[in-house]
């Protein structure tokens, strides 16, 4: 593929210089903005992200900020997963669903307080939804987009690396927790999340101004635990069971699809669009449903959707594949009709390069 072109509608973030420094090997665009793709080679990136510790430019993770009075009632008009008792230093992932029960976004939902929400998106424009909810239904809340850019720090020595910028205190914030730690006299908040199965935080940098000052320190006290820049890993995320909107599930599917339904508590979160359309789907439960695909060979990139065929039937639809060195097989991921997605279903999947074996896998980690 051609270079892309940059311009102001495909913004920059607050590390791009430190990403550019370090050698970028080649970026996607996600919520309108540069989302670094790999570094040395999918493959590198990946045993460095499993050995070590890097950082992550995840900016793109746009905050849509909810705040005032009625921000419990419309966030939950949002989603099914039931939010009445979420607490103010709590993550929760989140189905966002449309009135049929459409998946809109999947974002990381943060209270800061009872009138004060962040959601941390993924790649639609959910600010649109959000605010054309809050306009139309007079709510009395606030809502657009803050100065605020996730940098992620990911991999088993990612605690290490973090307590020597910011104290040992990092270390007790427990997975979708977070706290407030100091940065060159600024407050931050600090998650124990994010899009790997590794470990680490994410730090959400309030302030343009504070993301290379935070990147250079975040190195430079890393450079004895071989520190990196990295990013999201498609091998390593597709072994984790990590979804992602846009390839994986797109407003067509349903959370159950999706394998969601553990984040839908449909019957009780009142006020929630798609309601009624999610309990009828939950009823009957779906026809076809996301499944880890194993496949022996190495596969093209996948940057469309792959037909799964029985014979000359079309039973269902490869949406991510990628390479595993540690698995020594492509892991992919699809969305199986229910006649072939019990385990061990054997599967033929068409590709632009040919058709390739698969089977269907209980999951990558099991
Ligand atoms: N972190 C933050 N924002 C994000 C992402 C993130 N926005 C975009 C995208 N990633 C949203 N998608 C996901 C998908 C999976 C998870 C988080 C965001 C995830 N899932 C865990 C799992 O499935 O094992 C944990 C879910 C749970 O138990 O609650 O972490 O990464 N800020």
């Amino acid at each position: 593929m051609a270079n892309i072109a940059p311009s102001r509608r495909l913004r920059r973030t607050p590390f791009s210089k430190g990403v550019e420094a370090a050698g970028i090997g080649g970026y996607t665009v996600y919520n309108h903005m540069l989302l670094p793709a790999y570094f040395e080679s999918p493959e590198a990136d990946y045993r460095h992200l499993k050995q070590h510790v890097q950082v992550w430019d995840v900016a793109c993770e746009r905050q849509v900020e909810i705040r005032g009075p009625d921000a419990g009632k419309l966030i939950q008009w949002l989603t099914p997963r039931d939010l009445r008792s979420m607490m103010p230093g709590q993550c929760l992932y989140l189905p966002v669903v449309d009135e049929t029960g459409g998946m809109l976004n999947d974002p990381v939902a943060v209270k800061l307080s009872e009138e004060r929400f962040w959601i941390s998106i993924a790649d639609s424009d959910l600010l649109l939804w959000v605010k054309a909810l809050a306009n139309a239904y007079r709510m009395e809340v606030l809502v657009d987009e803050p100065d605020v850019s996730p940098l992620a720090v990911q991999g088993p020595k990612a605690d290490d690396l973090m307590a020597r910028v910011f104290g040992d205190d990092i270390r007790s914030v427990k997975f979708f927790r977070y706290g407030w730690f100091t940065f060159e006299g600024r407050d931050l908040l600090i998650a124990r999340s994010g899009y790997s199965k590794q470990g680490g935080f994410e730090i959400y940098v309030e302030g343009w101004d504070l993301g290379m000052p935070l990147w250079d320190a975040l190195f430079k006290a890393g450079e004895d635990l071989n520190v990196r820049a990295g990013c999201p890993n498609g091998a390593e995320r597709i072994e984790g069971g990590l979804l992602s909107y846009g390839n994986d599930m797109t407003r067509e599917n349903t959370p159950h699809e999706c394998g969601l339904g553990r984040f839908c508590n449909t019957e009780t979160a009142i006020g929630c669009i798609g309601r009624d359309a999610l309990l009828r789907v939950a009823k009957d439960g779906p026809v076809r449903q996301i499944r880890a695909i194993e496949i022996k060979n190495r596969v093209p990139h996948c940057d469309e959707a792959w037909p799964i065929m029985d014979k000359d039937k079309i039973v269902g639809q490869v949406t991510s594949a990628a390479w595993s060195p540690d698995h020594d097989c492509t892991v992919s991921i699809g969305m199986v009709r229910m006649t072939h997605w019990d385990p061990g279903t054997e599967l033929k999947i068409n590709t632009p390069e040919g058709k390739f074996d698969g089977v269907v896998r209980d999951s990558f980690w099991a």
